[in-house]
């Protein structure tokens, strides 16, 4: 018998399209789903277009967590939009205030063996549990709530072994930071990491949970550790002993590249500004001033993160001038620390306790001040993320936070009272609504849909040529935070002819007006890119108001994966450099003529005539995905499917 790995031991009886390993696309069947509100809202009116009577899933759960702020109509119309959907059609709804969707899901219901399909980028902290979850735009999480694939490039498997065990002050956010120093933002894309070796029984579920978190920055398909003893005492003591299977790789079994991590010699490390990847020590920061502290987000929220913090401020106070703000990953973590004294703790340390949700790490408060430095024990530190351009945002462990908070300055920390494995949480599940019904749904139950809910827009059949105008040329790393902003614009989630209006925002306002003017004159826009184009979040906007904008392709060096996924799901070609040089040839601006578009699909190859010269493009599309971008998307495409097997039947 073949020796397996985890990853493999887990796909092999998921896959449904394709074969493993034999390269191309293979489609999985998807166990789980959840969504988030932010991406949530267009997720469901995408599934309701789908004409399903109920989610065909195991289960399904829609959480709320990122726009709790409430200021104005819009967030609360969504919730109430997100509450009645998921009565509707059985899905389980998380109640604002219940916590951070990646938190809970591991805390209530991920199941080690299965998979997980979220509309979230950290979707991935699932696989601190043994599960292989995989973040996606909302419409293939939509497609997998109505039972359909999801599609993942077959992947190459990285065994990281872990070996000792990590000395005091120093966590696993340094393990998941070390693994960014080494293979950085890009160039991992098809990969998945699965974490191996004797140091993984040293670490605790939330541990691995944050470790596999932060590959969402390294841009693989997911991270996976074993499913374990510690992973069993983990589910018993949630009281779901149940839900535990032994999931270890077979002795001997192979893997597409191996890389050691000797836990004993590392130490306290920071992500500098602007890229997770931009790894530097702490020592090396030693003594420079910081401004604001945040700790929380779906890395570092867990009872062991925060009661680690509590155990370093207890009986003491935080710096006059550093501002620190702590935002727990659930209402069980919160129960725990009120429970044991750490609340107390924190607030007498002069912290400033916020609401269990995403909250300053998607920048929907707590901006720091102009020029500021804020350490932040969250994942992503893009330029302009928390809500301050000019602000430096370094990401660090719990430890790191907490002892440069009572410094005022970056700390290492030194020792550190551990925090004991509980071997039994508190349960209450009561801010989960419609249990009794999931699965099942509630036939004929009325949706209610504020004005904030505007109808999603459907794409145009690709025309076989087109004239098109260069509407933006930006540079290497852009994100999905450059392309769709968050913070203040993310309530227009749901209204898109709202939220186009700000697609490039933070990089030239006019783009918006530049595409509607383009339109007018019968052309067609294009986005040229360097590498790297579309880092960062799952968040499908950054395809679909461009493509409300009629953006038809993105020309980049590089693409990464989720985004070229969504790029095909809202009928935008992703476009490659055949020769990277020839990034030169183009200018915002720039007039472009492509001809026999729907042949150059098909045999993937791409000429354009550009100002100076005619440019060779690759666009490497799986038979599926070149249906859904010929089309006009994946609506588009479902639709015209539903049609012809009407016509059959007829
Ligand atoms: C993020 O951390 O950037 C987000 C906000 O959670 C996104 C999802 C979104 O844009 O709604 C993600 O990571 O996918
Ligand atoms: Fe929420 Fe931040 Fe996690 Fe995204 S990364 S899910 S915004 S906590």
């Amino acid at each position: 018998m073949k020796k397996m790995n985890v990853v493999e031991k887990i796909l092999s009886g998921h896959v449904v399209e394709g074969e493993l390993g034999a390269g191309g696309e293979v489609g999985i069947r998807i166990d789980q789903t959840l969504t988030q509100d932010a991406t949530g809202t267009m997720a469901y009116l995408q599934f309701e277009s789908m004409g399903v009577d109920r989610v065909r899933t195991d289960l399904s759960v829609s959480y709320v967590d990122h726009n709790t702020v409430q200021i104005g109509f819009e967030n609360s119309d969504d919730h109430d939009f997100l509450s009645s959907i998921a009565r509707k059609y059985g899905i389980v709804y998380s109640k604002a205030g219940n916590g951070i969707c990646h938190q809970l899901h591991l805390e209530r219901f991920g199941k080690p063996g299965t998979t997980l399909l979220g509309s979230d980028s950290h979707t991935p902290t699932g696989g601190g549990i043994g599960q292989i979850a995989i973040g996606a735009g909302g419409i293939d999480v939509a497609v997998a709530m109505a039972g359909g694939a999801f599609h993942i490039p077959s992947p190459k498997v990285r065994a990281i072994v872990l070996k000792g065990s990590l000395g005091s002050g120093v966590s696993a956010k340094d393990v998941a930071l070390k693994v960014l120093e080494r293979f950085g933002t890009k160039g991992n894309v098809g990969w998945i990491f699965e974490y191996t070796g004797p140091g993984v029984a040293t670490l605790d579920v939330p541990s691995r949970a944050t470790i596999a978190n932060m590959g969402a920055e390294l841009g693989v398909t997911t991270s996976v550790f074993p499913s374990d003893d510690t992973t069993r005492q983990f589910l018993a003591a949630q009281g779901r002993a149940g839900d535990f299977t032994r999931l270890v790789a077979d002795p001997g079994a192979g893997y597409d590249d191996t890389w050691d991590i000797d836990l004993s010699k590392l130490e306290p490390l920071a992500a500098a500004p602007h890229s997770p990847g931009n790894v530097v020590t702490v020592r090396s920061m030693k003594g420079v001033k910081v401004n604001q502290i945040m700790i929380g987000s779906c890395t570092n929220s867990s009872y062991r993160d925060i009661r680690t913090v509590a155990n370093i401020l207890k009986g003491r106070h935080v710096a006059d001038d550093v501002e620190v703000g702590i935002a727990c990953g659930s209402r069980q973590v919160v129960s725990m620390l009120a429970k044991d004294g750490s609340l107390l703790a924190l607030v007498k340390a002069g912290c400033r306790i916020l609401e269990n949700a995403c909250g300053f790490c998607i920048g929907a408060h707590m901006s720091p001040s102009t020029d500021a430095v804020s350490l932040r024990t969250s994942n992503r530190n893009f330029e302009g993320r928390s809500g301050t351009k000019s602000a430096k945002v370094y990401l660090v462990s719990p430890e790191t936070a907490a002892a440069s908070a009572l410094t005022g300055k970056f700390t290492a920390c030194g020792k550190v009272r551990g925090v004991p494995r509980p071997s039994r949480f508190p349960v209450d599940d009561s801010m989960f609504l419609y249990a009794k019904t999931a699965g099942r749904g509630v036939a004929g139950a009325e949706i209610v849909r504020g004005p904030n809910i505007a109808p999603v827009p459907r794409g145009e059949r690709l025309p076989s040529s087109m004239d098109a105008a260069v509407a933006i040329k930006v540079g290497d790393k852009i994100t999905t935070d450059h392309i769709m902003p968050a913070g203040a614009r993310l309530k227009f989630r749901s209204n898109i002819p709202e939220y186009s209006k700000y697609v490039f925002e933070p990089c030239d306002p006019k783009f918006h007006d530049r595409c509607l003017a383009n339109r007018a004159k019968g052309l067609f826009n294009v986005i040229v890119a360097g590498e790297s184009y579309g880092q960062g979040s799952s968040r499908e906007h950054a395809a679909l108001c461009p493509m409300y904008l009629g953006v038809k392709a993105v020309i980049a060096k590089s693409i990464e994966r989720i985004h070229r996924a969504n790029l095909v799901n809202f009928g935008i070609l992703p476009l490659v450099f055949d020769d990277p040089k020839d990034y030169a040839a183009f200018a915002a601006g720039d007039k472009l003529r492509f001809v026999g578009l729907d042949k150059a699909v098909e045999g993937g190859v791409v000429s354009v005539k550009a100002k100076k010269k005619t440019v060779t493009l690759r666009l490497a599309l799986s038979g599926r995905e070149r249906d859904i971008v010929l089309a006009g998307g994946l609506l588009a495409s479902l639709s015209s499917q539903n049609d012809k097997s009407k016509d059959r039947r007829r």
